[in-house]
């Protein structure tokens, strides 16, 4: 018999959709203790929520997320709503001794984080932040091979993440859809959206960042309001961001972001080389690891792509028959599985707040650097 989790999601958005899927898909795919239930889902939007909630089978609505939290019915708030709103949903739902799942960026800022932080570990309760991209097989087969110590002493961690919608001056800021490019609702731009995934990443890998020096750049400077057509607006998110990170364990990285790189929709990539070997990912191809070991056989040493799909690679036994491609969206249930084996054994298996918090100190010291033009420490 398994044990029911009672879900309450707060915002019917991309990221609502993510999660609403994942938890219809974890219980049949995984062997878990625990069943997500999809009892309640919340948005202010009354008519979104309508059609929202029985197409992906939600059992009740709310358009008031205090209600929600005021539930009994509701073991589990999962956070998908804009940044700004993360801090006083997750303070009242530490509070209420809900679970927490937060959408990244945890918070706003570091204070922020730090007490939401806080307060979720004097609850006591489990939580976590969805960084998604460490759920994608090819990904965690990389953490593998670095923590076997396959690459040896690491040198060098070099990331991207590019994306191109924001190149016309008539995407227009804030409202529902683009409240990314509206800095008092998103905290910052391609800083805390896409770098927070590339700099978590890069910690879970090879360990802490201790000092950053970066750039940004506003490239559009003006926009129009989405929700008031006739206004126009300053810009203030950073639209690229470029830094140079030491890590602790003495390695040298370099990140880059941008919503302006024509023609790069989603690609998140990294490489890392180490004494004995390297590695490589590009997100545009999602089942494959770029791999070179040194060890190899002088004759026939290169670059190997495996295909990150067979039975013993990380995940996919749990889907389809070996060669079967799974796509975006089962990262985000890999990370609900962890989510819930974790629970099940009283066991740490993914980012946790604390994990969010110091994703949020590297992106605060970045964007302080930025406006400092000087070298941060972490
Ligand atoms: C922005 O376009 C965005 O949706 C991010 O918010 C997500 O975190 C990223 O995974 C895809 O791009």
């Amino acid at each position: 018999m398994k044990k029911k989790l009672n879900i309450g999601l707060i915002g019917c958005g991309f990221m609502g959709r993510a999660h609403s899927n994942s938890y219809r898909q974890v219980g049949p795919f995984f062997d878990l203790a625990y069943e997500p239930v999809l009892k309640a889902v919340c948005c202010d939007n009354e008519e979104q929520l309508k059609a929202f909630a029985p197409n992906w089978g939600w059992q009740s609505i709310e358009t008031d997320w205090h209600k929600l939290l005021n539930r009994d019915d509701i073991d589990v708030i999962d956070i998908c709503t804009p940044n700004n709103t993360h801090y006083d949903i997750v303070m009242a739902a530490a509070k209420a001794g809900k679970i927490i799942l937060c959408e990244k960026p945890l918070a706003m800022n570091v204070a922020q984080g730090l007490e939401m932080t806080e307060a979720v570990e004097k609850s006591g309760k489990a939580n976590m932040v969805w960084f998604n991209y460490r759920r994608v097989p090819a990904v965690t087969l990389a953490k593998q091979i670095v923590d076997e110590g396959q690459l040896g002493r690491i040198f060098h961690y070099r990331a991207k993440y590019l994306q191109d919608w924001t190149i016309s001056p008539d995407v227009p800021q804030g409202g529902d859809a683009l409240w990314r490019l509206d800095a008092s609702v998103a905290g910052s731009g391609v800083t805390g959206d896409l770098l927070a995934h590339s700099i978590d990443m890069a910690m879970w890998m090879i360990g802490g960042i201790s000092s950053v020096c970066a750039m940004t750049e506003t490239f559009i400077k003006q926009r129009k309001l989405q929700n008031e057509p006739d206004k126009v607006k300053a810009v203030t998110i950073d639209d690229a961001c470029a830094f140079l990170a030491r890590f602790e364990n003495g390695a040298l990285g370099t990140f880059e972001s941008t919503r302006y790189a024509r023609g790069r929709k989603n690609q998140n990539t990294f490489e890392i080389n180490g004494e004995k070997g390297s590695v490589a990912f590009d997100l545009e191809n999602a089942h494959e690891l770029a791999y070179f070991s040194h060890g190899d056989d002088s004759l026939v040493r290169g670059w190997r792509n495996i295909q990150v799909w067979d039975a013993d690679h990380p995940y996919m036994k749990h889907w389809w028959v070996p060669g079967c491609a799974i796509g975006y969206e089962h990262a985000h249930t890999h990370a609900l599985a962890d989510f819930l084996l974790g629970l099940e054994k009283g066991e740490k298996k993914c980012p946790d707040f604390r994990d969010g918090l110091a994703t949020q100190c590297v992106c605060d010291a970045v964007l302080s650097s930025a406006n400092n033009n000087k070298w941060e420490k972490i």
